[in-house]
């Protein structure tokens, strides 16, 4: 594979209201990030990802965009935003923003004029006469009647969030407006929202009728994506020295190659779901018990497909998603768990994103009531339950606290005061009351925090290439305890063994630990034992 810093490097992303208040109204803030910014370095981490803070009317926390060359007044304003790019690349770090191109806000002028049919904005968005029983993602239908207008228009997202007509060129202009002025402003590279869902089958017909999502097989993938990217690509990115991953729903490895193939290059990586239905069934609110053999599993295809011709997003953690130590590993083990899943992940081929909070392994919020939640899909996802599939209030509320995004938007815990160093007034999310004990600051002083295990991860990656571009090999792949597999180059081999589950177990012995190095471990342990306790990780090397 090509080099590139994209590949070398570690991400780490930004929920901008969650990291640090700086002018203490209870919402962090662009200023707040940069007093941040030593942290950042001190981390290792090469490129941060800015979920976004363009103007918006926060239905879905900035994911609904009415202004793309504005930032929301909460975060600041266009010279805070530029201060950061500069203060980031003065210490040699990469910024790359949140790119929300499926659908605008409808509060965007885009929208108003398209509703009173102001040329050339009549046809920016979806319109349609009639319903075509399509589900939106946050529960309830896609399809919603404008009275003003006289017709339905599509939203896949909430209704405040209509999706735009990609198969207008003025819209795709438009975009590439977007993209030119951010880079162009230093900007390196674009997180693209949901970009798999940008074309819509021609004719946009009813869809068929399916429990969850009716409709989807109208516009997962449709065919004409592949010129629109290639549209930006070729007009835009392939022009800048900048990168772009793609938040890419319900994707196997082919359809994701389709994409990201190194002779196509529409986008250079995606973030897949697959490996999220560890605990699940495909959508977050069907929830089965964890079983890491599904883990490793989807993992494994994906290290196994995308060698020598694609690149992988290593992440088990983003806005969207729980906190991963609650889902993957044990809260009761909650320092060995967590360093045991970093290990699992992070010495596979890709690039690793660390979401906020992950490396300190911060769980989930500890809410008590459907009140104390903010995020419009939990409050939707509520409704729907409750009304259309006539799920008990109990019963969904278990869903909630299990799997609501905002179990990850909760502020960041810095240190023990009141409200975790986030901020000096009340947040606007609740701040989880273990951070008396588990915070950053406390994180810095111990030695054995998975705050330095992570570092002491970025840090290995840095020396050894054959982390990132090493071939991966599975072992062990049908073991249900362990998830074991070799890292190889022509100069070295690594031997990665991770051991899942609340009682210990020995390695079996098929795998021989004989000139091996041991190169990390989140346990101290004698020589050549092997007897792994609960969630032991270890790392070793040997030249070849
Ligand atoms: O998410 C898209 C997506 O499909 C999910 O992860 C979704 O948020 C939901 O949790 C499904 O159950 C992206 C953004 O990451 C998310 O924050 C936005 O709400 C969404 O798109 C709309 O822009
Ligand atoms: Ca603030």
């Amino acid at each position: 594979m090509n080099p590139h810093w994209s590949k070398e490097g570690v991400v780490y992303q930004i929920y901008p209201r969650s990291f640090q208040d700086s002018n203490q109204d209870g919402i962090g803030d662009l200023q707040g990030i940069i007093q941040r910014i030593p942290y950042l370095q001190s981390l290792g981490i090469t490129m941060v990802w800015l979920s976004p803070v363009y103007q918006s009317p926060n239905d879905d926390n900035g994911y609904d965009i009415s202004d793309y060359y504005a930032i929301h007044p909460d975060f600041g304003s266009m010279e805070d935003m530029l201060e950061l790019i500069q203060k980031l690349h003065e210490v040699n770090i990469r910024i790359i923003m949140d790119l929300v191109v499926n659908h605008t806000s409808d509060e965007h002028v885009w929208f108003q004029k398209s509703v009173q049919k102001i040329s050339p904005y009549d046809q920016f968005y979806h319109w349609s006469p009639v319903k075509k029983n399509w589900g939106s993602f946050f529960g309830g239908e896609a399809w919603t009647f404008h009275k003003e207008r006289g017709e339905y228009y599509l939203h896949l997202f909430s209704k405040k969030q209509p999706d735009l007509n990609w198969t207008n060129p003025l819209v795709r202009e438009e975009v590439k407006r977007i993209c030119d002025f951010w880079l162009s402003r230093g900007v390196d590279g674009f997180r693209c929202d949901v970009i798999n869902l940008i074309s819509k089958r021609e004719g946009l017909p009813k869809g068929r009728w399916t429990p969850i999502l009716c409709g989807k097989e109208h516009y997962l993938n449709e065919p004409k994506i592949h010129g629109y990217l290639q549209e930006l690509r070729d007009d835009v990115f392939s022009k800048y020295d900048c990168f772009t991953v793609g938040e890419t729903v319900f994707i196997t490895p082919d359809q994701a190659l389709s994409y990201i193939h190194k002779d196509i290059r529409e986008l250079d990586m995606v973030f897949q779901f697959e490996h999220m239905a560890s605990d699940q069934w495909g959508v977050k609110w069907f929830i089965r018990p964890f079983r890491m053999k599904r883990l490793k599993k989807s993992l494994s295809k994906w290290q196994r497909r995308l060698d020598q011709v694609g690149w992988n997003s290593l992440y088990l953690e983003n806005h969207d998603q729980a906190r991963s130590v609650n889902r993957f590993g044990s809260v009761d083990i909650r320092e060995r768990s967590a360093k045991c899943l970093m290990t699992m992940l992070y010495f596979q081929q890709g690039t690793p994103y660390i979401y906020q909070g992950q490396e300190i392994a911060m769980t989930n919020g500890d809410f008590t009531k459907l009140e104390e939640f903010q995020d419009i899909e939990t409050k939707n996802i509520f409704q729907f339950g409750t009304k259309s599939l006539h799920l008990s209030p109990k019963r969904m509320m278990k869903k909630i606290f299990y799997a609501s995004r905002d179990n990850a938007r909760t502020p960041m815990q810095w240190d023990e005061t009141e409200y975790a160093g986030f901020s000096r007034v009340k947040p606007w999310l609740k701040v989880n009351s273990n951070h008396s004990t588990l915070n950053v600051k406390q994180s810095l002083e111990d030695p054995d925090s998975v705050l330095h295990y992570v570092k002491n991860i970025i840090e290995l990656r840095k020396k050894h290439p054959v982390i990132v571009y090493g071939r991966y090999e599975d072992v062990l792949y049908s073991n249900p305890h362990f998830y074991s597999y070799l890292r190889e180059d022509d100069t070295t081999r690594l031997l990665v063994i991770c051991h899942f589950g609340k009682k210990p177990h020995r390695l079996p012995k098929t795998v021989l630990l004989d000139g091996y190095q041991l190169l990390l471990t989140n346990h101290d342990l004698q020589p050549n034992e092997r007897l792994f306790l609960p969630y032991e990780a270890r790392v070793y090397s040997k030249k070849k």
